[in-house]
């Protein structure tokens, strides 16, 4: 198909960033919990991770914040924000629908049975603070995508846990020919939940109408969940022909290696093993949760700062450059404050595949209306919020003014109660 380009919509880093230690698994968000956290620096990071990509060439969306406090959920939990517990209070300010890789799973128009490209929002019923993401999520990708050209679909039911594209892989000849998709899912019994259930991804496969021989479930290794990869996108990536894994990322490598070779002969394989980049070393750099994307001439990968401050990692990453491997350029940007909460490049965008000209453009960017989007993140998003002022009503006041006005900026304000 034609005029189908790779499109990042990143989330927009909300205006109730904070470090609350919500996420059991989640080692640099427990890790962090009860720091200050720096709202304004944060979004600004994002943005200029967003500038970045469009430096490469590639087109931008954005995904804004959702209503924070979730007034809806904690009425539908019969109470609201001045009464409630500080867990509930700490669960219903979470900026956590930041991280978009987590917002839907996406297959795009080649693979699916109808020619429509298909979005299925995540539940993401494991964790408190992300299960009441959905609604506002599902409301903004029907306004983005509300062109025949796509099916947007409600999550699927509990008790199976979805976390969207963090979970999910597609590799392809290119963006535009059919693919074969990924789902990877974990399997309950060790240290940490498994967020992703097999039953969930099987639903939104056969939702989006894929077909049965090009759909693989993959079980991801329990010592990666284990050691704090509680996304699968935490210890692999892939783009068009390339994927880009930890030796341990999955139960059954070789087999996984097997029938993506026999699906798709032009694959790139390129594995790192755990004797130069241990597990451990691969989680705390975020040297897979980059951004693998399309430049011309081979593929450029967009890692946070905290792959080039581990030298395994840098090491590794420098000889792979060097020689005649398939990603060519490597391209460093700082998203720390989201990094501290477990979210890296990849994390804080969802990929959809699709002809521009088919989006909303409200929720498509160029440098200028960036420029606008962070002046008025420098001027309206608070500077920095300690855990324990989470409770204060002048905070919580400002944060809604914040989104109130960004929301009028994207001229977007049908979502203030999304
Ligand atoms: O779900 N962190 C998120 C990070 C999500 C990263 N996404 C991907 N890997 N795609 C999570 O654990 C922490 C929020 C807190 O603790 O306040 C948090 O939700």
């Amino acid at each position: 198909m034609t005029g189908l380009v790779e499109i990042n919509f990143d989330g927009i880093i909300g205006p109730s960033h904070n470090y609350a230690g919500l996420s059991p698994g989640n080692l640099a968000a427990t890790r962090n919990a009860g720091k200050v956290a720096h709202p304004r620096a944060a979004a600004l990071q994002g943005i200029a991770k967003m500038r970045a990509n469009l430096s490469l060439g590639l087109v931008q969306g954005i995904l804004p914040p959702h209503p924070r406090p979730d007034h809806r959920w904690l009425a539908a939990l019969a109470t609201d924000y001045d009464r409630a517990p500080i867990h509930l209070k700490a669960q219903a300010l979470s900026a956590s629908a930041m991280w978009a890789a987590n917002a839907a799973t996406v297959s795009p128009a080649p693979d699916t049975g109808d020619g429509r490209c298909h979005l299925t929002v995540a539940n993401l019923v494991t964790m408190a603070h992300r299960s009441h993401e959905w609604p506002a999520t599902l409301a903004m990708l029907r306004m983005a995508f509300a062109d025949p050209a796509f099916a947007v679909h409600p999550p699927v039911p509990a008790p199976f846990g979805d976390e969207g594209a963090a979970n999910h892989m597609r590799l392809t000849d290119h963006h535009g020919a059919a693919g074969v998709e990924i789902f990877v899912y974990g399997e309950a019994g060790g240290p940490f939940p498994a967020r992703q259930s097999r039953e969930a991804s099987e639903a939104v496969a056969r939702a989006h109408g894929l077909d049965p021989a090009r759909t693989l479930f993959v079980e991801q290794s329990a010592a990666a969940i284990a050691a704090g990869a509680f996304h699968n996108d935490v210890v692999a990536v892939a783009n068009e022909r390339v994927l880009f894994a930890h030796e341990q990322a999955f139960a059954d490598p070789a087999q996984v290696y097997a029938d993506l070779r026999r699906l798709l002969p032009a694959i790139e394989i390129v594995e790192v093993p755990a004797a130069a980049v241990s597990l451990q070393d691969a989680i705390t750099s975020y040297l897979f949760n980059a951004q693998l994307v399309s430049t011309g001439d081979g593929a450029t990968l967009v890692l946070p700062d905290e792959a080039r401050a581990n030298a395994a990692v840098w090491r590794w990453l420098e000889r792979h450059v060097a020689g005649n491997g398939p990603i060519r350029r490597l391209h460093v940007v700082d998203v720390r404050e989201s990094m501290a909460n477990g979210g890296g490049p990849a994390c804080l965008r969802l990929r959809v595949v699709a002809d521009p000209a088919t989006i909303d453009p409200r929720f498509l960017v160029d440098d200028s209306k960036l420029d606008r989007i962070a002046a008025l993140v420098a001027e309206a998003w608070p500077e920095a919020i300690a855990a324990d002022a989470i409770g204060d009503p002048a905070l919580i006041a400002v944060i809604e003014g914040a989104r109130r006005r960004l929301l009028g900026l994207l001229d977007l304000g049908e979502l203030i109660d999304a």
